[in-house]
């Protein structure tokens, strides 16, 4: 059985950033469904069940055809929503030296990485995600998924940083205007948990 995990923050707690009336229906109703409906799917198969979330997106494969886009859509969700929760902060902070050098080499400096991945999370048509991602060299690259696919279903690239562009992420508070959210969101992005996925070394999550 897959459980909603509980926020590590208070709701209103990324205001004014990030509203509390979306972080509890994103929480509280999308999230909870996804895992709902997850659960539901994987009924009666308890191997599946009681897999870690993130070794049974990378393992897709074992999921029998009928139900496999049920899993992958939900099963997504719960993972980067997961994933999304922990990656920000109610407490301010800066990317430490480590992390920037980091983005400086891979991206040429740390406002061209935010600037690209701001252009990445406007290309995403529809719904779907922008992410950071490091290869098993640990260089860093941007990718985007559609729907709630994680990088780790397509190839050995690890998250170490995720935006949610999905409507339903922003859309209570900034209507359209997704640039806005992006902008914004930057200041709850809690730099020191996207270095602890940086050193990751292995294929966690
Ligand atoms: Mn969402």
């Amino acid at each position: 059985m897959f459980i909603l995990p509980e926020l590590p923050y208070d709701y209103s707690s990324l205001e004014p950033f990030i509203d509390k009336e979306t972080m509890h229906l994103h929480h509280d109703k999308h999230h909870a469904t996804y895992i709902k409906n997850l659960n539901d799917s994987l009924e009666g198969k308890q191997e599946l069940l009681s897999m870690n979330i993130v070794d049974l997106l990378k393992n897709l494969d074992k999921v029998p055809d009928e139900i496999r886009t049920k899993v992958r859509n939900n099963g997504g969700g719960h993972a980067n929503h997961t994933f999304f929760w922990e990656i920000m902060t109610d407490n301010k902070e800066e990317p430490s030296k480590e992390i920037k050098k980091a983005l400086d080499d891979n991206f040429n400096g740390f406002d061209n990485f935010k600037t690209a991945f701001k252009e990445k999370a406007l290309s995403v048509f529809g719904s779907g995600w922008v992410w950071l991602v490091k290869d098993l060299d640990h260089k860093l690259s941007l990718e985007t998924t559609p729907l709630q696919d994680n990088p780790v279903m397509t190839g050995g690239n690890i998250p170490v940083l995720g935006l949610d562009v999905w409507e339903h992420a922003y859309y209570l508070k900034y209507k359209n205007m997704r640039a806005d959210y992006i902008d914004a969101w930057w200041n709850v992005v809690n730099w020191k948990k996207v270095e602890e996925n940086f050193k990751v070394s292995g294929g966690d999550v």
